[in-house]
């Protein structure tokens, strides 16, 4: 049973900004031309997913015609941009045209030793820049993010958060350095959501340095949180943050038919090995959903109840992401069923006693390394023939 604590109703109310184009240009390994994001933003709104960001055009030439263009591209899924809590930047960001605006301000004592300002001074310099955005273009969204929230003062923060509610659609929490646990996650995101009521929006943005990113933005929407940053495959500053597929794959376990009607789930795969592609590295072997494992079976205990019903060893079905199981016969670990099941698949009949000795045979020869399913096949059938 849930606990009183837990509000089933957020479960219901999350969407996905996807920070690829953001974030995940920060990746160490990403370099993307205007093509490739174009070719990510289409895919991600294929997807389904909510928001798209895009750097700051603020950054660099191209980034600024980058940014115009994505936000011109006619997507369903809303362009936002992200940009340091200054005028010059909330002017040029409008001028590219998108749809929402992501300021961030440091509020932590490492970041406030590098920009200067006490807690005073960033509400008063975000409040002029809300008014600035919400009177030259009220259609456009605000977000107003306290960057490194999870090493700032609790205190500094509530005042911060309480003081710019009122002028933003959704405040900002980040665990810029992926040092927050779950239940940190879950307690801070439930004071802000107490401190600025249920009316105005709450994102989380995870890093991923402790492992912690997938379990921390589940906690923030249990918590109260509406939205939550993700990039496909991870990718951003470092080892990156809350994997789109990862995410996805824990919030399907909850509730899929709420995903499944969200999002074009089967796209994933295609999402991740885009990424992969563009930026020049291996999907990891034990990547969430996509990686070469994620569906692998093969002791024989596991192998007998998957013939039996899969979800007996999977979280979730591999069809419901355009994927195949994968049943590994040939091991030194498998089973009478397992091997019964492949001579069956082959036409091939055992009786109980004979089946016995056969994946006895099978086994002490599987000792020597495991056997590909062609090996394994050839023995099967020469057995029949001898
Ligand atoms: C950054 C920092 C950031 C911002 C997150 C946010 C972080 O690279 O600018 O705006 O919510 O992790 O704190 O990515
Ligand atoms: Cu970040």
């Amino acid at each position: 049973m849930r606990a009183e604590t837990e509000p089933s109703w957020t479960r219901h109310r999350w969407n996905i900004i996807d920070s690829t184009l953001r974030e995940g240009e920060q990746f160490e390994k990403a370099h993307f031309s205007t093509d490739d994001k174009i070719e990510i933003a289409r895919a991600l709104d294929a997807f389904g997913v909510e928001y798209i960001e895009v750097t700051t055009p603020m950054a660099s030439p191209q980034s600024r015609k980058d940014a115009e263009v994505i936000a011109g591209l006619g997507l369903r899924a809303k362009v936002v941009t992200h940009i340091q809590t200054r005028l010059d930047a909330a002017k040029v960001a409008l001028e590219t045209g998108v749809q929402g605006i992501d300021l961030l301000f440091g509020t932590s004592k490492y970041l406030r030793a590098a920009h200067g300002r006490d807690i005073p001074r960033i509400i008063e310099e975000a409040r002029e820049v809300i008014q600035f955005i919400r009177e030259e273009a009220p259609e456009v969204e605000v977000r107003f993010s306290a960057e490194d929230t999870f090493r700032s003062d609790e205190h500094d923060l509530l005042a911060v958060y309480t003081a710019i509610a009122p002028f933003v659609d959704r405040v900002g929490l980040a665990d810029t350095v992926g040092i927050a646990t779950p239940r940190q996650v879950y307690a801070l995101v439930r004071e802000v959501r107490r401190a600025i009521g249920p009316e105005v929006d709450i994102e989380f943005h995870g890093h991923n340095d402790t492992g912690c990113a997938i379990a921390n933005a589940y906690e923030a929407i249990e918590a109260g949180a509406t939205h939550v940053d993700t990039t496909i495959l991870g990718i951003g500053e470092r080892n990156g943050i809350t994997p789109l597929g990862g995410f996805i794959a824990r919030m399907y376990t909850l509730d899929p038919e709420y995903v499944r009607q969200k999002y074009r789930l089967e796209l994933i795969p295609e999402l991740d090995r885009m990424i992969a592609r563009m930026t020049g590295i291996e999907i990891p072997f034990n990547n969430y959903i996509t990686g070469e494992t994620a569906f692998s079976h093969k002791a024989g205990m596991h192998l007998k109840a998957i013939y039996i019903s899969p979800e007996a060893y999977e979280a979730y079905p591999p069809e419901a992401f355009g994927l195949k199981r994968k049943l590994i016969v040939g091991s030194r670990l498998t089973g009478r069923a397992a091997i019964k099941r492949r001579a069956e698949e082959l036409g091939l009949h055992f009786g109980e006693e004979e089946l016995h000795r056969l994946t006895h045979h099978i086994k002490a020869l599987a000792d020597q390394g495991q056997l590909t399913l062609e090996e394994l096949d050839r023995i099967l059938r020469d057995w029949v023939m001898a």
